[in-house]
């Protein structure tokens, strides 16, 4: 099967579950194009995937490299109802787990999820998950979950370009990975995992699979002091929480950067 019949094929397999994918050989930014798409009343999982991106984005305006045929690029819209507004820290978090998960079913990986966005296989940055919501006002309208995999070696930037190691998933595995079948079981495992939003399970499964717990790390950020102690776990909102001695800081997800401290 070429690319188009493999689409075609994943096209009708998603609808199934209510998700309506567009794929795109090459675009700027997949979160863009999800964005665009919201603004015209695109459906729930209306789900952009391309090929390659030339403008990809990460954090505060970084970026991601998406080189052709060697990574997945997806972005996915949402309509979180009123009740969720004040779980929207959780949605990268969602990603994150669906992505984990994903790869734990398919290949029998062990994916640890970097507070608050980063997927990690051994430590390493194997997926980068961006999530913007778009407001009109004070009205939310709608949220869209970028996520992005690295599938082969030609998906890793020059180390030059990287603040945290990175790795792939052929690197990891040993062996040629189909990316077609990441992306379904991703975007399946999304559905999935939306229906446990801030529930025990979500809790649970990030606990579960929360990077660097019980270790020496280091938080800081734009307008937040450094904070260094023991990352013991999240809160039900998201933060995470990190014990200085005898005290207990919930730090909230923004532009801040974790990372271990060295002994
Ligand atoms: C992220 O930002 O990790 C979020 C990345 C989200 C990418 C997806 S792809 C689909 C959708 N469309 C978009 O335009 N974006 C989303 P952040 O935590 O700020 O990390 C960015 C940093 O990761 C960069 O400054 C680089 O150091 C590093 N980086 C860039 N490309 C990478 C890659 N392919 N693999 C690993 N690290 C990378």
């Amino acid at each position: 099967m070429d690319d188009s019949e493999i689409v075609t094929a994943i096209r009708e397999r998603l609808s199934r579950r209510g998700i309506d994918l567009r794929y795109l050989e090459s675009t700027g930014s997949t979160n863009d194009d999800a964005l665009r798409w919201l603004e015209e009343g695109a459906p729930e999982y209306a789900a952009v995937f391309a090929d390659e991106q030339t403008k990809g984005r990460g954090r505060l305006q970084r970026k991601w490299v998406t080189n052709p045929g060697a990574a997945l690029a997806v972005s996915v819209v949402l309509y979180p109802a009123q009740y969720e507004i004040r779980q929207i820290p959780l949605f990268a978090p969602l990603a994150g787990i669906a992505l984990a998960d994903a790869l734990e079913g398919l290949f029998g990986l062990s994916p640890q999820i970097k507070w608050p966005n980063d997927v990690l296989l051994g430590e390493k940055k194997v997926s980068g998950i961006l999530a913007e919501s778009h407001w009109v006002g004070s009205d939310l309208r709608g949220m869209v979950i970028g996520t992005g995999v690295n599938i082969t070696v030609g998906s890793i930037p020059p180390v030059e370009m990287l603040t945290f190691p990175a790795t792939c998933l052929e690197s990891e595995l040993g062996i040629e990975v189909n990316r077609w079948q990441v992306l379904t079981s991703y975007l399946e495992k999304l559905v999935h995992w939306r229906e446990y939003l801030g529930k025990d399970m979500f809790l649970q499964y990030w606990m579960e699979h929360l990077a660097f717990k019980n270790r020496e790390v280091e938080i800081s950020g734009t307008q937040a002091e450094i904070v260094s102690g023991i990352l013991k776990g999240i809160s039900p909102e998201g933060g995470l929480l990190i014990q200085e001695g005898t005290i207990q800081h919930c730090i909230q997800a923004g532009d801040v950067h974790l990372r271990l401290r060295e002994s």
